[in-house]
Formats: structure tokens, C-alpha cells, sequence
């Protein structure tokens, strides 16, 4: 056992923070007093805060390394992390001697904090999730790790040229990231092609090795996660690759440099970049290549740490360890705990397949089946032989049990098997995820009945107790405490403290409902935060919002079922109405719609230019704009995020009914107030029945509705029958929008009137319209309003990620 003497912690006073902060930024980082160049201060004071953090890391590690308790890792492709530093300010809860310090220098942490780019290393909501859920387990004190890729771009960034998206690369390292640590000494060898060879060990037994291979090295990087208030600081594991050496030697030595190099590249660029689609984009190469660097590299390094301290004595494995898979993307880990169980440290298969299926637990995110992944089995023989093999063998066995349980039953057996046949066999990875299992979990209530009833009902026949519900969850700390300073101030003065932690405590807010001073301060703040958003409005957009007018907003990945289309064919309809001098008792309101559309994904991006288009022609419309204002916000992000969530009065959830999984975003404009129009899908439905239908604005059709109404779905009948809609079609098929490019938006007008329409934008319309109505209609009592938007962020309490992960802690991990 190491024994490390922990230094005295630094002192958190500001004198002391002055001293350490000037020490980075003239010395560290060589720049002179003088200058003052707002980058490097804000690098000095990040250098500064990592190193209280890095004392607090070891002490962590050391009492995990002490107390031995069963340790969790979570993998994901995605870690949507957003800003660091004034997290960590909080969370040190440092901030007011860090506002000391930083009044030397003539600047605060709100300015500084501004130069910070967002670690963008995930699409959307998963990459969301994993983030809160790191800093919910630190909080929580809970020994889990997350493991995930270090991209060296993430999340392309969003410009709008001529309405239309146009992406640009994120080097969100260039300028360093003073957030990782690099461990060098703990790389790994991650293998690639090869063949698989049999051979007998000296204890007479067929084994197997995999070999020939390219291998490509896997460095660790790693991110400080530090809880809220009480120490602990866990890890974020991260991977770059980097090419071996050999593979450098070999070709120098056959005299080709640029092949080398080229090599090299080859190697790099598993961990170049980020794939930008928030539903599946199935068969690049590529992608299935970080998805095997991420498990092996990770599993490896469990493994290397379980031997290093209890030896190749694997007994006790099972009940030290949980993976956690988020979502089918490293479920290629349940293949390579069993390689490395079987030809690195020589299992029985039995043995090897009963750890692996008693420490991997795999997470849900999505129910269109589109999305479900599926990779081409030659794509697999040749890149990853070895898991092939091993791939069909835990196939052959379950497909075995499968025949035991439904002696005769083919098809059942061609359904559930992990290989889809037919000309170009592919593996189902959600298949290899439940078979490899002990947990199956979705995001939410409705959601977790999904599974069950359609796209795994087979194997919930089989294995009803793997699975299980975790509705999500986000952390208060990000999405509240610090996002909204005046309203916490407020909540707290009102609750007390400890809500931070504890946010069922908030429910207390409704006691206050009938304080009418409290209710006015309330309302104050809401105004104060519309203001900033209002300021983000106008930098980005040069658009005026009005302050006085209701806040509609729309944050997500563009993609059809979540239906910002749905929301434009609203606005279009208050626009016609206003221009057709119906708007005597229209009530104002400002539209924010963001998001990003998957490069590849025409229809999203079209939908980004109609948002546009019609934004233009509602904002240069002097007799429209008293009324109605649209923008559509660029490169939506956490950090805008932070801005936006404390500024909404309504916010739109109108995903077709049975599409959304959950939804987190939802969940954070709860927290912050806001009112939810919404249909009848994901976690609203839970956000509803903690709310109360009083609170929320219900629309739309239900899952259980759909299936009968679709097959009888008559979208041009709906249009013929609905004068509102009729015309809100009639301008987008005149070119109202698109004088200049006539006929652009003609697939949107397709893609509505078709009659299997999956998204059922038309047979939504009215009741939206509807909804909307009596939201406008309730935004002018201001009473009523502030009494709904109290009594949501006094719902709000079960969706802290805390709450999510207790559950996942108690029920799947079993370590609380
Ligand atoms: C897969 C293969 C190849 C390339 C990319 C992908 C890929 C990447 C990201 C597929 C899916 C994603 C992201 C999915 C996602 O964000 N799902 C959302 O997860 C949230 C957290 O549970 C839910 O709240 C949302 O409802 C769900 O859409």
C-alpha cells in the first residue's frame, strides 16, 4: 500500500488566492502584471482553483484506495460538460474570496468567466445526462468514475449564413485546457484487424489469442469532478490516441517516412472528432472504432488496477465493480470483459460470462428504432476479429436458452438472436447489451413501459426482473444554484439552505404562493432574467425582445419528432392572424427557437431555414412586431443554456407522443419556473403529475391513441377542415417565406400533407393552437402566472439527478 502525506489543504482566503494567482499568471504563464489580458487571468485563476481541487483528488483516491468499496464506471461516447470554472468555484464554495481576489485585478468571475469555451464533448441530451450524473455521484460522495474519449473537436459549431446552418470546427483545446490531468504512465494498447490463433497452454487447455494487430496506444486524461461542498473530487477518465511506436519504426526503417506519418494520422484520428448526430448514423467505420477504443481502453484499466492490488484472483471481481453502458454506444465492453477474462487471464468461459453479466448494466436512450445501432458483421471480422468470435458464441449459448424456454419457436429465435441475418448480417448492439446485462433501464416512467411492451418485449418475457425504470434527473447545483443567482437567493431565503442537496426541500415554495410580496419578488427576478436573455437575444440576434411580452422558447436538437415544426406552424398561424386584423385579443409574446440539425440531415437543416425565413419576414414587419417577435438563436450550448433556462416564461415540449425518451431539458425549465406547454410523452408526463394539470399545458394525442389514428391519418383532410391551418399552408405554399428561392420549402409541405406522416404534425395542430391559447391567455394574469410558475419550481424536486442517481445507486449498483 502507497502511504502519501497530504499536505495541509491550501487556504481558501482571499489574501492567499491574490498571491497563488498572481504566481500563475507571472510565472506559470510568464505574463507581465501590466497587461492584464483577460485569457490568461482567467487561465491564472483556473490553474489556481485546479490546484484546491487536485489536493482534494488524492485525498479522494486514497480513501477509495483505504476503504475498498464496490466501484461504479460509467462509459459513454459523450460527456457534455459544458464550463468548468465557476462550477468549481461553487462547488469549492469559494466564490466570495475568488471575488476578492479577482477585484485586485479590477475584474470579476461573471466577466471573466465569459472567455471560457464549453467542453462540448457530446451531442445532446445523453452527453447532458452523463455530465449532471457525474457531479450528482461526487455530490453524493459515491465511488464512480466516468470513462469517455477526449475529442479533439467537439460539437461542431453553429453559424447561420443566409438562414441557413452552416458548421465550423470547435478546437476547444487550442489555447490548452487547464481542466486535465495527462497520465502518461497508465496508457494502454488497444487492438485493431489481426486474426484470431488457438493454441494449448502448458496446462493442456485450447485458448486463444488475438493476433497480427495494428495497435493503436490510449492515453488517459484526466478531469477533476468535484462535489458540491463536501471534498470529494472524483475522476473523468478521458482517451486520446496515439500511435506506437513501432508502427513509426517499422516503416522508417523500410525507408518511408510519409508512410509513417501517415500511419500515425491513421492512428490520431480515432479520437479526432465527435460524431455529430443525436440519432444513430449507422456503419461509419470510423465511429465503431472509438466505440472499441473506449471499452477496451477503459476495461483494461480496471482490470490493470484489480490485479495490480489483489493479484489475477478474479473471485471477488463481481462484487466490487458496476459498468454502467450509456446507451448501445460502449456496449462492445461486454464482449471485451469476456476476451480479456478469457485470453488475458485464462476463464472458463463460465466464469468469464458470469462477471460479465453480473457487472454490466446498460441504459435505454431512445425508442425509434432507427436509432437503434446495428454494425455490418463484415465490418466486425475485420476490424475486431477476436470480439467477433466471441460475439457468436454468447449467441450460440443464449440463442440455446432461448430454444430450452420456446422449444420449436423459430421465429422467436430469429427475432431475438444478436445477429440479424440476411445478405449482409449486421450484430444489434442493444441485443448484445441486454443479453450481456444484469439491469436494462430506460429514462423515464413511460419510456421503461415502452421497452417492456414493444421493441424488447421478447426479452422481458424471458428476463423480466433485469429491467427497470431511473427516470432522469439534472443537477440542481449547474441548472439552478448557480445559473440562477437571485432566484436561489430567494428559494433559499424562503426554504432555507441545504435545498442545493436536497431539493425535495423546495416543495416548501409553495407555502409562499399567497405571500403576495413574495410573489412580486418572484416575478422581479423573472423579469431580471428575461432582461439577460433579452441581452443574449440582441448580441446574437440584433433583435429587440420586449421584456413585458411572454418568453416562448424552444432549446433541443433539431430532429422531426421532437417537432419544431409544429412550433413554426403556430407562429405562422399568429402571424396570419395579426395580419388578418384578428388580434384584438392577441397576447404578445417573443419566440426563441435553438438548436443544431446532424450535418447529414436535410430535413432538419430545412427546417433551421424556415425558422429563419420566417423570423424575417415576422421582425421586419413593423405591424407585426408589437405582438410577435421570432429569433432563432445560433450554436445553441450548455452555456447559452444557463442564460436561457432562467428567462422563460413557456417552455415547449411537443414531441409526437411516444418519441421523446425523456427529455432533461424540460426538466432544468422547471426548475427555473417556467410553465410547460407540452404533449403527452417522456418525463412531461412525470413533470405533469408533480406539477399538477393546473400547471402545465396538456396537448395533443396520446401513445395509446396513435396507433389507430395513424392508419386513418388524412393530413389533407385535417388542412381542409381547419381554416386556420389552411392558410397557415396556403403562405407556405405561396413562397410567403421564400420570395427569393421559390419552391425551397416545398418537402416541408410534402412531408406535412403525407398521410403516414410519423410525426403527425397536422393532427397536433389544432389542440396546440388550442393550448397555446390559454397559455397567452393565462400570462396576462400576472398573479396567476407567478402562482404557476412557484408551484412548478415547488414540483421540481424529483427531477434533481440526485434522485436519479440514488435509485441507480440503491437499486442497480447496490452500493448505497
Ligand atoms: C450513434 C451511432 C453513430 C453516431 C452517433 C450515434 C448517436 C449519438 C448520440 C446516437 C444517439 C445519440 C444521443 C442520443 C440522445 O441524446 N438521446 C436523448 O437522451 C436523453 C437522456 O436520456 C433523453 O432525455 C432524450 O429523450 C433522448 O433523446
Amino acid at each position: 500500500m502507497i502511504s502519501v502525506k497530504t499536505p495541509v489543504p491550501a487556504g481558501t482566503d482571499s489574501a492567499q488566492l491574490v498571491t497563488e494567482l498572481q504566481k500563475h499568471y507571472n510565472i506559470t504563464l510568464g505574463r507581465f502584471e501590466c497587461e492584464q489580458i483577460p485569457s490568461y487571468l482567467l487561465l491564472a485563476l483556473s490553474l489556481t482553483v485546479r490546484d484546491r481541487l487536485i489536493e482534494r483528488w488524492r485525498e479522494t483516491r486514497l480513501q477509495e484506495i483505504q476503504n475498498n468499496p464496490k466501484r461504479v464506471f460509467y462509459l459513454s461516447l459523450e460527456f457534455l460538460l459544458g464550463r468548468t470554472l465557476s462550477n468549481a468555484v461553487m462547488n469549492l464554495q469559494t466564490e466570495n474570496e475568488v471575488a476578492e481576489a479577482l477585484r485586485y485585478y479590477g475584474t470579476s468571475l461573471e466577466e471573466l468567466r465569459q472567455n471560457e469555451l464549453d467542453a462540448g464533448l457530446g451531442n445532446g441530451g445523453l452527453g447532458r445526462l452523463a455530465a449532471c450524473f457525474l457531479d450528482s455521484c461526487a455530490t453524493l460522495g459515491l465511488p464512480v468514475t466516468g470513462y469517455g474519449i477526449r475529442y479533439e473537436y467537439g460539437m461542431f459549431h453553429q453559424r447561420i449564413e443566409q438562414g441557413r446552418q452552416v458548421e465550423y470546427p470547435d478546437h476547444w483545446l487550442r489555447e490548452g485546457n487547464p481542466w486535465e490531468l495527462e497520465r502518461p504512465e497508465l496508457t494502454k494498447r488497444v487492438k485493431f484487424y489481426g486474426h484470431t490463433e488457438f493454441y494449448i497452454n502448458d496446462r493442456g487447455r485450447k485458448c486463444a489469442r488475438w493476433s497480427g494487430t495494428n495497435d493503436v496506444l490510449a492515453v488517459p486524461y484526466d478531469v477533476p469532478i468535484p462535489g458540491y461542498g463536501n471534498g470529494v473530487v472524483n475522476t473523468l477518465r478521458l482517451w486520446r490516441a496515439a500511435a506506437t511506436d513501432e508502427f513509426d519504426l517499422e516503416e522508417f526503417n523500410a525507408g518511408d517516412y510519409t508512410e509513417a506519418v501517415a500511419a500515425k494520422n491513421r492512428a490520431e484520428q480515432i479520437t479526432m472528432v465527435l460524431y455529430p448526430n443525436d440519432a444513430s448514423e449507422n456503419g461509419k467505420e470510423l465511429r465503431l472504432r472509438q466505440q472499441y477504443f473506449l471499452a477496451s481502453a477503459s476495461l483494461q484499466d480496471v482490470l490493470a488496477d484489480w490485479v495490480h492490488f489483489h493479484g489475477e484472483n478474479f473471485g471477488e471481481f463481481a462484487n466490487k465493480h458496476v459498468f454502467q453502458l450509456n446507451d448501445t454506444h460502449p456496449t462492445l465492453a461486454v464482449a471485451e470483459l469476456m476476451r480479456l477474462l478469457l485470453d488475458d487471464y485464462l476463464l472458463e468461459w463460465d466464469v468469464a460470462w458470469r462477471i460479465t453479466t453480473s457487472t454490466m448494466a446498460y441504459t435505454n436512450h431512445t425508442l425509434l428504432p432507427e436509432a437503434l445501432e446495428k454494425w455490418p458483421v463484415r465490418l466486425m471480422r475485420e476490424l475486431l476479429p477476436r470480439l467477433l468470435d466471441i460475439i457468436y458464441e454468447i449467441n450460440a449459448r443464449f440463442l440455446a436458452e432461448v430454444a430450452l424456454r420456446w422449444p420449436g419457436d423459430t421465429q422467436r429465435q430469429q427475432r431475438m438472436s444478436l445477429i440479424e441475418e440476411g445478405n449482409d448480417p449486421h450484430v444489434r448492439m442493444a441485443y448484445l447489451g441486454i443479453v450481456g446485462s444484469f439491469s436494462v433501464n430506460g429514462v423515464a416512467a413511460l419510456h421503461s413501459n415502452l421497452l417492456k411492451r414493444g421493441l424488447f418485449k421478447d426479452f422481458f418475457e424471458l428476463w423480466p426482473e433485469k429491467f427497470n425504470n431511473k427516470t432522469n434527473g439534472v443537477t440542481p447545483r449547474r441548472w439552478l444554484a448557480h445559473s440562477n443567482r437571485k432566484l436561489a437567493e430567494l428559494i433559499t431565503e424562503a426554504v432555507g439552505d441545504g435545498w442545493q442537496t436536497d431539493l425535495e426541500k423546495i416543495s416548501h415554495l409553495k407555502d409562499f404562493v399567497n405571500d403576495s410580496a413574495f410573489c412580486e419578488r418572484w416575478f422581479q427576478i423573472k423579469q431580471h432574467n428575461k432582461a439577460a436573455l433579452a441581452e443574449l437575444v440582441h448580441r446574437e440576434c440584433g433583435v429587440c425582445f420586449d421584456t413585458g411580452h411572454m418568453f416562448d422558447v424552444q432549446v433541443k436538437r433539431i430532429h422531426e419528432y421532437k417537432r419544431q415544426l409544429l412550433n413554426v406552424l403556430h407562429i405562422i398561424h399568429l402571424y396570419d392572424r395579426i395580419k388578418r386584423g384578428d388580434a384584438v385579443k392577441m397576447k404578445p409574446r417573443c419566440v426563441l427557437i435553438g438548436g443544431k440539425a446532424a450535418p447529414g440531415y436535410a430535413m432538419a437543416k430545412l427546417i433551421i431555414k424556415l425558422i429563419n425565413n420566417v423570423a424575417a419576414v415576422i421582425n421586419a414587419d413593423t405591424s407585426v412586431k408589437h405582438l410577435l417577435q421570432v429569433v432563432f438563436l445560433p450554436n445553441y450550448r450548455v452555456s447559452s443554456m444557463e442564460i436561457i433556462c432562467p428567462g422563460t416564461d413557456l417552455s415547449e415540449q411537443i414531441s409526437t407522443a411516444g418519441k421523446e425518451a425523456s427529455g432533461t431539458g424540460n426538466m432544468k425549465f422547471m426548475m427555473n419556473g417556467a410553465v410547460t406547454i407540452g404533449t403527452y410523452d417522456g418525463a412531461n408526463i412525470e413533470i405533469l403529475e408533480a406539477a399538477g394539470g393546473e400547471n402545465f399545458f396538456l396537448f395533443g394525442l396520446r401513445v395509446e391513441d396513435i396507433p389507430a389514428y395513424r392508419a386513418a391519418h388524412k393530413p389533407n383532410q385535417i388542412i381542409e377542415h381547419d381554416e386556420d391551418l389552411k392558410r397557415v399552408m396556403q403562405l407556405l405554399e405561396c413562397g410567403h417565406f421564400s420570395l427569393f428561392e421559390p419552391g425551397i420549402f416545398d418537402p416541408i409541405v410534402a412531408a406535412i400533407r403525407r398521410d403516414d406522416d410519423p410525426w403527425m404534425v397536422a393532427a397536433d395542430f389544432r389542440s396546440y393552437v388550442e393550448a397555446q391559447r390559454k397559455a397567452a391567455e393565462m400570462y396576462q394574469d400576472r398573479a396567476a402566472w407567478t402562482r404557476m410558475s412557484i408551484l412548478n419550481a415547488a414540483a421540481s424536486g424529483r427531477f434533481s439527478s440526485d434522485r436519479t442517481i440514488r435509485e441507480y445507486a440503491r437499486d442497480i449498483w447496490q452500493i448505497i
